[in-house]
């Protein structure tokens, strides 16, 4: 059986456990924060969420151990059998991180200490989301997936990225990024309503305050310094 390490406020961590989820897979779930040796013991760059295989093996990097899964448990297929349409799910995926999810993760600390953001960082952000937007506002079809006729990996991915752009994007911008993605709402909102996602957000919600404690205790460390 395979094991799930991380903590459910993380929208990696989530996104994984999405994807086990709708293949239905058996795995376990093992608590760890950030920072931690039996991280550190187990993922190159220590972070969250690694996954640990039936052999033994361990595999950091969301989009790396989606394509581990899906190629090793290959049923309930999350990707096109066609080469040129799998690029096209990638692609998504790839500027969903890179576009929508790292920019907005630049705001998670301002956010969580609350202090405001400076207004270079918060223009650079802009600039980064605005070319997520374009990107995605020409790739994405809505119809009814994300990608097309078909539920893919690029679904699950990008709404769980939304969660961070949402919660520090366009908080802290005031800014309804989503909005600006023709379709990308009414798709958000209908992959919410999935019994999947009710249930990870459930655990996401029972995880929030031991992670907001955990957190608060590591600024109060980094002041003391
Ligand atoms: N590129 C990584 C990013 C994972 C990531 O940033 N995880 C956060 C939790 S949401 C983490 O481990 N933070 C702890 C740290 O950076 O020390 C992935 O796709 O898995």
């Amino acid at each position: 059986m395979m094991t799930l390490h991380g903590f459910a406020a993380s929208n990696y961590y989530n996104l994984v456990k999405h994807v086990l989820l709708h293949k239905e897979l058996p795995f376990e779930e093992n608590l760890i924060y950030g920072g931690s040796d039996e991280l550190m013991a187990i993922s190159p760059a220590g972070k969250i969420p690694v996954v640990t295989t039936a052999e033994g093996l361990h595999i950091s990097e969301s989009s790396v151990i989606c394509d581990f899964i899906e190629e090793t448990y290959p049923d309930s297929p999350l990707y096109p059998v066609n080469a040129t349409e799998r690029a096209v799910v990638r692609q998504i995926m790839k500027i969903a991180e890179l576009y929508f999810e790292l920019p907005s993760r630049r705001l998670i600390p301002y956010a969580l200490s609350g202090t405001a953001a400076p207004e270079t960082v918060k223009a650079e952000v802009r600039q980064v989301l605005n070319r997520g937007i374009t990107a995605l506002s020409r790739l994405c079809q809505f119809s009814p997936w994300i990608a097309g006729e078909q539920f893919t990996m690029a679904d699950i991915y990008v709404y769980y990225v939304n969660t961070i752009v949402s919660a520090f994007g366009s908080s802290q911008l005031d800014w309804d990024i989503l909005a600006e993605v023709p379709g990308m709402k009414d798709w958000n909102a209908s992959m919410s309503q999935s019994a999947i996602a009710q249930s990870v957000e459930a655990d996401r919600l029972a995880n929030m305050p031991e992670f907001l404690q955990k957190v608060k205790a590591q600024f109060q460390a980094a002041n003391a310094e």
